[in-house]
């Protein structure tokens, strides 16, 4: 697997109007037919969207959401004795297949408009062998898909690129203030020009505020999910393949899907014995959903009480008051102070008010970096 200490901050395009404006984090699911891309979706949402043996079976994209699993909260919330749990969730959107170069016009390209509004993208290699379930539109060679469809969100951001730069490099010869976003414009394009994808790169924040309504699918962070046999268990040489093939720091993980979806059937115990019985260990959506959350740079906060616990997302680099505005806008706008400990802390004293009694809970004031973890409470006043 990549590493997960890698920057993933330059993929993001800095929002000018701050981190109160980050939405809800949402993926895409791509790949060739008959992949298992809403098999997929549908082991990740718990949703019973249709899947066929037969490909470009999804004609309409399917949209979903994802629970992101978090045992540290179930446990604080039990030792608060909250009536409600609440927690983070990711945005799912499944598309109609790809087509394989060569093969005819399929839908998916009518779809690329909706993948550039994603934050991120689940690219579903097909690994798995099955006479019931034709390969012929997508194959069953993972380093191969992989390649192919790196190529395809190549062309696709070019096409945008090459048509964006000829526009800009004339008005700048007018207007000296369209300069440097010309420049990057066409950095950006001779670079795809040459196959590569734009995360590769380092941008500073103008020039990635200059691609910002175009979009960049090859900017996006990716998760490459190897979809195998249930009986593959993890097929560590697709991993190490893969690693030679993607951009650092995209994450590539295995699964199968099939035996996923069965698994949100079962009882966690169950789920559990069957995944460990397989050498599967936790099951793989667990890693999928994670990776995706941190490549695209995003972290946890927490607010527990006896009504409800609840875990909160927000950008890395957050302050204190915009993860109060998370909670609840008076709480941005009437800020003092949080109280602050880390929720493992918290959980090891027992619950936060043995941790304050513990001198674990810290007071910090509105330049506070709010980091991975935390629990918080807001004091303010309106
Ligand atoms: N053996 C096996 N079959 C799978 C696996 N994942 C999915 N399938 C089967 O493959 C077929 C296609 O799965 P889908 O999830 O519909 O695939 P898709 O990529 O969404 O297909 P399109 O929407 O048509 O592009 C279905 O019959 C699934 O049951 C797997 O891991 N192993
Ligand atoms: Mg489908």
């Amino acid at each position: 697997m990549s590493s997960s200490e890698l920057p993933v901050a330059r993929y993001r395009i800095p929002h000018p109007e701050g981190y109160t404006q980050v939405s809800v984090a949402r993926i895409g699911i791509v790949g060739f037919p008959n992949v298992g891309k809403t098999t997929f979706f549908n082991a990740l949402t718990g949703l019973n969207a249709p899947t066929a043996a037969h490909p470009f079976s999804t004609a309409d994209p399917n949209v979903g959401v994802a629970k992101i699993p978090d045992p540290d909260l179930d446990e604080a919330a039990r030792l608060e004795g909250s009536a409600k749990t609440v927690h983070a969730t990711l945005e799912l959107l499944d598309l109609p297949a790809m087509v394989k170069p060569g093969h005819g016009a399929g839908f998916g390209a009518r779809f690329l408009g909706r993948l550039r509004e994603m934050e991120a993208l689940a690219i579903v290699l097909r690994s798995f062998e099955d006479e019931a379930v034709p390969s012929d539109e997508s194959g069953t060679d993972a380093l191969a898909q992989a390649q192919e469809l790196l190529v395809e969100l190549t062309l696709a951001d070019l096409e945008v690129f090459e048509r964006r730069r000829e526009k800009i490099v004339k008005e700048a010869t007018a207007d000296a203030g369209k300069k440097g976003a010309a420049q990057a414009i066409s950095r950006a394009a001779a670079l795809l020009e040459e196959g590569m994808q734009l995360r590769t790169e380092h941008w500073e924040d103008d020039q990635l505020v200059a691609f910002r309504d175009m979009a960049p699918l090859t900017l996006k962070p990716a998760v490459w999910v190897v979809n195998v046999a249930e009986d593959s268990g993890d097929s560590l040489d697709i991993i190490e393949e893969l690693e030679t093939l993607v951009p650092g720091g995209d994450t590539i993980v295995v699964v199968s899907a099939q035996l996923e979806e069965e698994g949100t059937l079962l009882s966690p115990e169950d789920r559990r014995e069957l995944f460990e019985g397989l050498g599967l260990g936790q099951g793989a959506l667990d890693k999928v959903v994670r990776a995706a959350y941190r490549a695209m740079n995003l972290i946890s906060f927490y607010t527990l009480g006896p009504k409800e616990s609840h875990a909160w997302t927000i950008q890395k680099g957050a302050r204190a008051p915009d993860a109060a505005g998370k909670v609840h806008s008076d709480m941005q706008r009437g800020f003092i102070r949080a109280e602050v400990a880390p929720l493992p802390v918290v959980i090891g004293d027992g619950g936060w008010d043995e941790a304050k009694k513990a001198g674990h809970v810290r007071v910090e004031g509105k330049d506070y970096t709010v980091t991975e973890s935390d629990v918080m409470l807001v004091r303010f006043s309106v």
